[in-house]
């Protein structure tokens, strides 16, 4: 067995085309080849779940569990654990079994009809059927389009298992994955069906999203405007990342009265605007910035780090013993901390690693940023705002968020926002606002220029206020004065990104870079539809838009 793999589905990619010989995200082959082989085991699961769909069952939610925690576990960052993979399978092949002794007989493609075999050596050598370029003869176009479905698919598993956990959950979703899965396995769907399925998984996506918001505001309240520190606390911490607020919830709640600092990290710290999180005292903080700093910024610190979702990097040997993952994440040699049958954690290690570990020795000057601009919070203003509009106080609005990444390109986004006009307001979400969300912006009409509306599936909430200023104009989102300039990197912002096409936005900036599993005619497509562009020069950009028709 050879080293080779191929992997595209992130924005760092290798030379911009397909990781071969290692992932850039520190995936190893074997890891890449055994998702390879997942996905392929889902798709076969799919193919004996579809036909039960038509007739109107609906699939067991332990099955849809195990679907989407797979197609989470293989998101970028995520989970690198070569054994984590190898149980998967297995289970896979238990549930495919089962689907297969319920499903209508009938000729079935490879992917359901194939049984995994007994070792990973075996299962290693079976993997090279399910890559991704193994069919070299297949039209580019419909490969294109059934990896831009998987990877939206990836990316609303993601936020499926975030509202799951707290019990929310959405059949149309669910039934989702199945249709999707097996829609992307059957060669008779060509392209033009296969661009019908691309713009509904952007449906599915706003609607997983609309879930996430309706599970997390009903657990935490909506988010409302809060200063939170960027700088330390003496004392013993944990620094939580990811995305997932019952995580946090849960270790805020152990560790109440203990005299551990918790603070957040990368996309974590959205969650200070939630009335119950924001209550709990020693939530001090948030600390360092977006994933791709992990490295240096959890280098040798005296406390503990809990990644809850992702972006999971490499651990240095130097802080190896103090990070912990959850869920679905996982590193070899890393401690996970499981959830029982309630989903209850017992983060007992985590704690007691952090108060030998003594913390941090002297507090730094407070230094603050504001969050918790969500959809509710912002349109409590909505009056001031389109009377604002009106008058011409405010003149455009711009929403710079998505995910961030080590690129140097990215430094884009940081001068875009600095170059904004005072008089008008950028609305920001996701871990690519770290590239601004430290310097200053002041004010417009008594209003910050700087919103934080909050994590990547918060996308959801930019939506929502953008089509309620909409209909408070009489118009439709794309005559807004407003333009959506993105950042993409991993998987939530392929589904990030199909949300806001399936609403109909248009003329949307993306960049660093575009995604190397666009072909040409695909990207084609999305730039005469949707006038999709690569982003320029800040100021190239920023004079389009605002010579925008209003
Ligand atoms: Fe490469 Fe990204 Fe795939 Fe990792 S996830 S192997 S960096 S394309
Ligand atoms: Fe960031 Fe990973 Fe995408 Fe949720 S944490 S946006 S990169």
């Amino acid at each position: 067995m050879d080293n080779a793999m191929f992997c595209y589905q992130c924005e760092q990619t290798m030379g911009g085309k397909g990781c071969t010989k290692m992932g850039v995200c520190g995936k190893t082959p074997e890891v890449a080849n055994l998702q390879d082989l997942l996905i392929y085991q889902l798709k076969g699961i799919a193919c004996y779940a579809k036909p039960l769909i038509d007739k109107g069952e609906l699939i067991d939610k332990t099955i849809v569990e195990f679907v989407e925690n797979s197609l989470f576990t293989t998101l970028t960052n995520v989970n690198f654990d070569v054994e984590v993979h190898i149980q998967l399978l297995k289970d896979s092949q238990k549930i495919k079994e089962a689907l297969r002794s319920k499903a209508p007989k009938g000729d079935y493609p490879e992917e359901a009809k194939y049984n995994l075999s007994a070792t990973k050596q075996q299962m290693l050598e079976d993997a090279v059927k399910a890559g991704l370029m193994y069919d070299k003869d297949l039209n580019p176009d419909i490969r294109s389009l059934r990896h831009t479905i998987l990877y939206g698919l990836k990316g609303i598993s993601a936020y499926g298992h975030q509202a799951r956990f707290i019990n929310f959950y959405s059949d149309q979703v669910d039934q989702f994955y199945f249709r999707a899965l097996e829609a992307i396995t059957n060669d008779d769907v060509g392209v033009e069906e296969l661009i019908r399925w691309t713009l509904r998984t952007g449906e599915i996506a706003l609607e997983v999203m609309r879930v996430l918001d309706n599970a997390n505001t009903t657990r935490y309240s909506h988010p409302t405007p809060h200063n939170v520190n960027v700088n330390i606390k003496k004392g013993p911490f944990i620094i939580v990342s990811g995305h997932d607020l019952r995580d946090l919830e849960m270790l805020l709640e152990q560790t109440d009265g203990k005299g551990i600092n918790i603070y957040t990290h990368g996309e974590m710290l959205p969650s200070h605007g939630y009335e119950k999180l924001k209550k709990y005292k020693h939530l001090v903080g948030n600390y360092g910035s977006a994933w791709q700093n992990q490295q240096k910024e959890f280098d040798n610190i005296p406390g503990c780090i809990l990644m809850t979702t992702n972006c999971l990097m490499k651990p240095r040997e130097s802080y190896k013993d103090r990070i912990f993952s959850t869920g679905v994440v996982g590193w070899d040699g890393v401690i996970h901390i499981g959830r029982d049958e309630n989903g209850y954690k017992d983060f007992s290690p985590v704690i007691e690693k952090a108060l030998e570990l003594g913390g941090f020795k002297e507090d730094e000057e407070e230094k603050e940023i504001m969050v918790g601009f969500a959809h509710k919070a912002t349109l409590s203003h909505a009056d001031k705002i389109v009377s604002a509009v009106k008058n011409g106080d405010i003149r455009h609005f711009f929403v710079i968020g998505g995910c961030d990444g080590a690129r140097p390109g990215r430094n884009y986004y940081t001068k875009f926002a600095e170059q904004v006009p005072k008089d008008c307001i950028i609305l920001t979400l996701a871990c690519g606002k770290y590239r601004f969300n430290k310097l200053e912006f002041g004010e417009v009409c008594g209003l910050p220029r700087l919103l934080d509306v909050g994590q990547c599936n918060d996308v959801y909430s930019a939506v929502k206020i953008a089509t309620s200023l909409a209909d408070a104009f009489d118009t439709d989102v794309n005559s807004l004065p407003l333009s959506i300039v993105l950042s993409w990197y991993e998987q939530k912002a392929v589904a990030d990104l199909l949300a806001l096409l399936s609403v109909g936005v248009k003329n949307m900036y993306l960049g660093p870079s575009l995604p190397a599993f666009l072909s040409p005619n695909v990207l084609q497509y999305l730039v005469d539809t949707f006038g999709l562009k690569p982003i320029s020069t800040p100021e190239e950009d920023l004079k389009s838009c605002l010579q925008q028709i209003v």
